[in-house]
């Protein structure tokens, strides 16, 4: 169920982010920041519609969506993507993004009470752990 996931999640750890925002074509002044970014991340629900808001020093940014419904989402380093974020019968919570004929995929998984986030573009992939604040 998506209750798992509500709350307040700070990053702890991560893991290939700087190649994986590379490969999104992310420039290079926007990945140093990110790289260093250590972001909160809140995932608030108000009746079907999901928020999740990113929130650091250098930027904070936040996308709003139902279950399995396709919506334009802004994302942190500027690009505007298609994107669709459905529950998975595993328990993850699937991102994709589309744009300029390009495909991401975002899986948000529980494991040992930690948030983790898997990013994965063109098969260069990424890891970061948030914990419950
Ligand atoms: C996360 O939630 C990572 C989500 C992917 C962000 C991609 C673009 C970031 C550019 C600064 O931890």
């Amino acid at each position: 169920a998506i209750e798992a996931f509500l709350g307040k999640w700070c990053l702890v750890s991560s893991e290939g982010f700087e190649e994986y925002m590379k490969e999104l074509g992310v420039g290079m002044a926007m990945r140093k920041m990110g790289s260093m970014a250590k972001p909160d991340v809140y995932i608030i629900k108000d009746g079907d519609t999901i928020t999740v808001k990113t929130e650091s020093t250098f930027k904070t940014s936040q996308f709003s969506f139902k279950l399995g419904e396709k919506f334009e989402e802004n994302t942190l380093d500027g690009r505007k993507t298609q994107t669709l974020v459905s529950l998975k019968d595993d328990g993850s919570l699937v991102q994709e993004q589309e744009w300029d004929g390009k495909k991401t995929i975002i899986t948000r998984k529980l494991v040992d009470g930690q948030l983790v986030v898997e990013c994965d573009m063109n098969g260069v992939k990424c890891v970061r752990v948030y914990q419950k604040a």
